[in-house]
């Protein structure tokens, strides 16, 4: 990749100015090693799918030698997004954060802070990740989880690891500082949380929300918070910590990577004060912070919830085995919507779909799981699935309300489901089989949360809604990259619509070959 796209770099793209409605970003990605895609989430791409990015859905990937221009347009969105790479594992170091910039004179709804600061959770192995999932593959087993949680690059002080100085954000007395924070983590959802200050949560997936106050910020990988932070202290050096929410019990994982915040002016003999992260299953510490988001729904920034839908679908979000004799115990495990195993195509989805090229893809992606049982229940005795390159096809700007339901085969997990193309707002969660009946009636339709990930409750189920404004093929899957690996993805197929700008463009010249 050049210069101007390189692991950790920041972009800032102005999100037009008063002569300036809209602005355009060029990212020019040429590649000299691995096939490459970047993919810049939570941008909407306004009929550009070309220039959305994960590798078989909109595009090839870029091979060694051959460059690409990702050319397209922001409008109407400001805020904390990231770019990462989006084939195999290699978003695990190459991301970083895109900062949108509200219109020339254009406030923020809040005080405006003094500075603000990109905060890039991460997460990292000592051996190459390829190798890592390489060899998970072909076992058919669990990938090996990471040495390390990093913030800003640094694990902090890890055990075996003396010596090593973490990040440290030097601030003044007094003043008010807005923390972007990104979760770049590859597979675990994280708590963050500085000792003695509470954060003020402005917006997450750059949309605003009503401000509320925590002492604990939950992101899932692939969302994005803005909090505003006073230095009410006057003084002193406080831990700053990000530590795995894990509520599932699959997985044992309870590293913490630490950072200083250090007031300007502090005697370097001042010792650390220190914090505890909550445990990783306290999912009562989670509830509480997802249930705090609300849409600002003001004037300037009004709410637009679909409040009727033409689609409603109810989609359960699995884990599963299917056999494989070459793997190590005969099975393999994968990961499905609807019981379909997403198998990835040898040219792009939306090759596919705008050249008319059959054979690539089917569009009968089920809307509702083919056989209805107690998902939070007793599972069926046989775990496999369907494998099937299967999209779902929307008419241009449907509006569309999807479940999104954990069930316990093999066990029961929370999942953060990435939307591509689109934000939707979030109408309701809660625990067990969503029940149509009784849970719509509590869908709150004033002012949901708009987000582009949400996490799915483990054992239970979230409702979200959009409207299919965006002609094009748009990814949906896990945004734990080894659920996206086993298969844990899907596409919205969505028509043109009838008018002059309702229609997908036609590829770029340079768009890659498969
Ligand atoms: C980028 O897209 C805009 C608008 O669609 C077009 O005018 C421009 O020529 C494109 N630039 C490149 C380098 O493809
Ligand atoms: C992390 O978990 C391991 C295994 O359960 C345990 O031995 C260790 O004490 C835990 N460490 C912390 C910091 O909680
Ligand atoms: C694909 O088929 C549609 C509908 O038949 C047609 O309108 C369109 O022009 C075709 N596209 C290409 C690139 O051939
Ligand atoms: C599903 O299973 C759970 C756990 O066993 C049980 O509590 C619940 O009543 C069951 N739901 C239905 C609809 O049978
Ligand atoms: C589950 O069903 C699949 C086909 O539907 C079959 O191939 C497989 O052997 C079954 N597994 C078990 C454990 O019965
Ligand atoms: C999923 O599909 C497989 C393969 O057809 C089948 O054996 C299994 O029973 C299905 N499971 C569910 C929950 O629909
Ligand atoms: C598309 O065109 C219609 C009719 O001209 C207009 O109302 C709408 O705002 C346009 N949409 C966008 C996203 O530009
Ligand atoms: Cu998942």
């Amino acid at each position: 990749m050049d210069s101007s796209v390189a692991a950790g770099d920041l972009f800032i793209v102005a999100g037009g100015n008063c002569r300036m409605q809209n602005s355009s970003l060029q990212v020019q990605c040429s590649n000299d090693d691995d096939d490459k895609t970047v993919f810049k989430h939570g941008i909407k791409q306004f009929r550009t799918g070309w220039a959305d990015g994960p590798a078989y859905v909109t595009q090839c990937p870029i091979q060694p030698g051959q460059s690409y221009v990702y050319n397209f347009t922001v409008n109407g969105q400001r805020g904390t997004l990231l770019w990462h790479a989006h084939i195999l594992w290699l978003r695990v170091t190459v991301h970083g954060a895109i900062v949108i910039i509200p219109k020339l004179g254009l406030p923020y709804p809040f005080p405006k802070p003094h500075k603000e600061v990109v905060v890039l959770l991460g997460e990292w192995w000592k051996l190459d990740v390829e190798a890592v999932i390489d060899a998970a593959m072909e076992s058919g087993l669990a990938p090996d989880v990471s040495d390390a949680y990093t913030i800003n690059g640094h694990p902090g002080l890890i055990s075996n690891c003396l010596g090593q100085g973490g990040f440290n954000l030097d601030v003044e007395p007094g003043k008010t500082y807005m923390l972007r924070i990104i979760n770049a983590a590859l597979n675990e959802e994280l708590f963050f949380k500085i000792a003695g200050h509470k954060f003020t949560v402005v917006e997450v997936d750059a949309v605003y929300v009503k401000p509320f106050i925590t002492d604990t910020i939950l992101i899932a990988p692939g969302q994005t918070t803005n909090a505003l932070l006073t230095m009410d202290l006057g003084t002193g050096n406080y831990l700053v910590a990000a530590s795995p929410f894990m509520d599932s019990p699959i997985m044992v994982d309870n590293k913490t990577a630490i950072a200083t915040l250090h007031y300007t002016g502090t005697l370097a003999s001042t010792g650390t004060v220190l914090t505890i992260p909550p445990p990783r299953n306290a999912t009562p510490v989670a509830n509480k912070f997802t249930d705090s988001l609300r849409s600002l729904n003001s004037k300037t920034y009004p709410c637009r919830v679909p409040l009727n839908v033409d689609h409603s679908l109810l989609f359960t979000i699995s884990l599963g085995l299917n056999p494989c004799a070459t793997c190590r115990n005969g099975y393999r495990v994968v990961a499905d919507i609807n019981n379909v195993t997403f198998a990835t195509p040898d040219i792009s989805l939306l090759n596919s779909h705008f050249f008319n090229i059959t054979g690539v893809f089917t569009d009968d992606f089920p809307g509702n799981p083919p056989t209805p049982y107690n998902y939070t229940g007793k599972q069926p005795v046989n775990l496999s699935t369907m494998i099937g390159t299967r999209v779902y096809r929307l008419g241009y700007n449907s509006r569309v309300q999807v479940v999104l339901q954990d069930t316990g085969m093999i066990a029961l997990e929370n999942h953060p489901i990435h939307l591509h193309g689109f934000n939707f707002f979030v109408l309701g969660r809660g625990l067990g089989n969503f029940n149509p009946e009784e849970d719509s009636k509590k869908f709150n339709l004033v002012d949901p949360v708009e987000r582009n990930t949400v996490q799915v409750p483990s054992g239970g189920w979230v409702a979200i809604r959009f409207t299919a404004d965006n002609p094009g093929v748009w990814f949906l899957h896990c945004h734990l990259e080894v659920h996206t690996t086993w298969g844990l993805k899907m596409a919205f197929l969505v028509d043109n619509g009838e008018g002059p700008n309702e229609s997908l463009l036609p590829p770029p010249n340079d768009l890659p070959k498969c």
